[in-house]
C-alpha cells in the first residue's frame, strides 16, 4: 500500500481539524437557537397599539430561542409587498390584511366586504373556526406562509378634510377617498360610494395636507397615531369593515422551530394578539372625544343606508362569485 506522503498528511490532519470544528459549529448552533432572527416588516407605527403589544408581549415570549426584530412605518419593505417578501425567503413575519391575501387567494375577498365582521370576538370566533381550515393551508401551500392569530386593528371610520355633511353613500359621489393599494380595498371605497384612490399608508398624512385626496379611512386609534386629525375636520361614524390583520410567519422559519418553541410561539401570538385586543377597544370607546376637543365634527350616519349600499355592491360583484359556497352564511351564525 503506498504510503502517504508528508504533506498529503499533514493535509489530511487540517481536513480532520477543519471538520470537527465545522461540527462542533453546527452543535453550537442548533444548541443556541437564540441566534434565530424574526424580522417583521409593517406600516404601522411602533406606537400603534398592534406595534406595542408585538413589542412587549410577542418579543420577550419568543426571546429564549429567537431575537425579534420589527421594522416599523414600512421601513423594511413597502405596504403590500410583505407576503411575497416571505414567499421569497426575504422576511420571516407580517402582519397581512385580508385584503393583501386576496391578492394571491380570491377567497380572502370575503373578509375585506363591508359590514361582514361584527365585532372584534367575531373576528377571533370565524378566525378560529373549522371553516377556515382550508383558506389557512391554501395560504401556506400557495404563499409558504403561516397565519399565527388574528390581530384587531378596529372599526374603520370614514375621515374627511371636506366638511359637507355626509348621511347616505349618495354624500360620497365624487370624493376622492384614499385607500390601500390592492383591488378589494379599492372596491371597499367604491362600495361606499366614494372615489377610491390608491396610496400607500406612510403618504396619506400628506395626502390629506396637500388636498391630494380629500379623505381616508381608518380605526380611531390610527387616525389618532397617525395625527390625520391636524389635516381633517370631520370623522362620520360608518363602522363599515371590522378590520384585521393576521400575524403571518414563514412557514420555512416555523418548520425549523421544535414542537415546544412552536408551542411557544403560538402562545406568544395569542397574548400578543390578546393584549392589542383591549387595548385597541379601550382607545376605540374613548377617542371621540379626543377629536371633539380637536376641533373636528364626529357624528353617525344613516347606517342602514351605508350597510345596504355595502352589502348589495359586494352581492352583485365578481368578489363574491370566489366566496367558498354557505361560507356567508356560517360566518353569521357563528
Ligand atoms: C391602511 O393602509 O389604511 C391600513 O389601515 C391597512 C391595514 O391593513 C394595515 O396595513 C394598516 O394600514 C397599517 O398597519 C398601518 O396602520
Amino acid at each position: 500500500m503506498k504510503l502517504l506522503s508528508q504533506s498529503s498528511a499533514s493535509w489530511m490532519k487540517n481536513l480532520m481539524k477543519m471538520t470537527a470544528l465545522s461540527v462542533s459549529m453546527f452543535a453550537a448552533t442548533a444548541a443556541g437557537a437564540a441566534d434565530m432572527k424574526l424580522r417583521l416588516s409593517a406600516p404601522s407605527s411602533e406606537s400603534d397599539q398592534r406595534a406595542v403589544a408585538l413589542t412587549t408581549v410577542f418579543g420577550p415570549g419568543v426571546a429564549s430561542f429567537a431575537e425579534f426584530e420589527p421594522h416599523w412605518n414600512a421601513s423594511l419593505f413597502k405596504q403590500g409587498t410583505e407576503l411575497e417578501a416571505i414567499a421569497r425567503g426575504n422576511l420571516d413575519m407580517a402582519m397581512a390584511s385580508a385584503q393583501e391575501l386576496a391578492e394571491f387567494i380570491p377567497e380572502f375577498s370575503i373578509f375585506s366586504a363591508g359590514y361582514m365582521h361584527r365585532d372584534a370576538d367575531h373576528q377571533v370566533a370565524v378566525f378560529n373556526a373549522d371553516f377556515m381550515d382550508p383558506l389557512k393551508e391554501q395560504v401556506e401551500d400557495t404563499l409558504g406562509v403561516k397565519l399565527l392569530t388574528v390581530i384587531y386593528l378596529g372599526r374603520r371610520q370614514l375621515n374627511l378634510r371636506t366638511d359637507q355633511e355626509v348621511k347616505t353613500p349618495a354624500d360620497l359621489a365624487g370624493v376622492k377617498l384614499r385607500m390601500p393599494g390592492s383591488d378589494s380595498w379599492q372596491f371597499l371605497g367604491k362600495a361606499l360610494g366614494a372615489n377610491p384612490t390608491p396610496m400607500a399608508f406612510t403618504e396619506v398624512y400628506t395626502g390629506l395636507q396637500t388636498g391630494a385626496v380629500d379623505g381616508q379611512d381608518n380605526p380611531l386609534p390610527t387616525d389618532k397615531d397617525a395625527k390625520f386629525y391636524e389635516v381633517t375636520k370631520q370623522i362620520v361614524l360608518t363602522s363599515h369593515l371590522v378590520d384585521l390583520n393576521y400575524l403571518a410567519i414563514s412557514k420555512k422559519v416555523w418548520d425549523k422551530l421544535t414542537p415546544e418553541q412552536q408551542a411557544q410561539l403560538q402562545k406568544a401570538a395569542d397574548d400578543a394578539a390578546a393584549f392589542g385586543r383591549k387595548n385597541q377597544l379601550a382607545l376605540e370607546g374613548e377617542l371621540v372625544d379626543f377629536f371633539v376637543e380637536k376641533g373636528l365634527k364626529v357624528y353617525e350616519p344613516d347606517l342602514n343606508a351605508f350597510r345596504t349600499h355595502v352589502q348589495n355592491a359586494y352581492l352583485e360583484s365578481d368578489f363574491s362569485d370566489t366566496w367558498p359556497e354557505g361560507m356567508v352564511e356560517k360566518i353569521n351564525k357563528l
